[in-house]
């Protein structure tokens, strides 16, 4: 190897270390940064597959909450908030839960009568139960305990 090869060869190599120790530099300096979004998003994940087991019923497309009372059900919170009796709607084909709280030391509970779809009859003060269906047909839902429903705690379910 004559000298001229020998210079080529130590620069060329020299060069490519240098190439190396930067790209490695990069490396370290990316995973760094990446580093605290990779744990968050691992964290976030883990949360929520706990949310998912804690709720055996994590998802419906229309959630409703009512207060139960024997003049009739008051929506509890969104559009229908005060209103008693309000017209619950979904599209075809929706999951549809319907939450109750009973409002007073009665025994209520929720039926859809097209939907053959019922909650448990709940008895005391701020208890809860609902009811989860597919949105069918148009429907009513009422309180099938005694009279209940002749009473006033009838109210409609319309597809929209
Ligand atoms: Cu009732």
């Amino acid at each position: 190897m004559n000298r001229e090869r020998q210079r080529l060869f130590n620069s060329t190599g020299y060069g490519r270390g240098r190439l190396g120790a930067h790209l490695f530099v990069v490396a370290v300096i990316a995973v760094a940064i990446a580093f605290p979004f990779l744990v968050t998003a691992g964290g976030t994940q883990e949360l929520e597959a706990q949310e998912a087991e804690s709720n055996p019923n994590p998802s419906a497309d229309r959630e409703y909450a009512l207060e139960a009372f024997l003049n009739g059900y008051v929506g509890l919170e969104g559009e229908i908030e005060g209103q008693t009796n309000p017209v619950l709607t979904a599209r075809a084909g929706e999951t549809v839960r319907i939450t109750i709280v009973n409002g007073e030391s009665m025994p209520h509970d929720i039926v859809l009568e097209q939907h053959g779809a019922s909650s448990e009859v709940v008895n005391s003060r701020g208890s809860e139960t609902s009811v989860t269906f597919t949105a069918e047909t148009d429907d009513y839902y009422f309180c099938s305990v005694g009279s209940h429903r002749q009473a006033g705690m009838e109210g409609e379910f319309r597809i929209e």
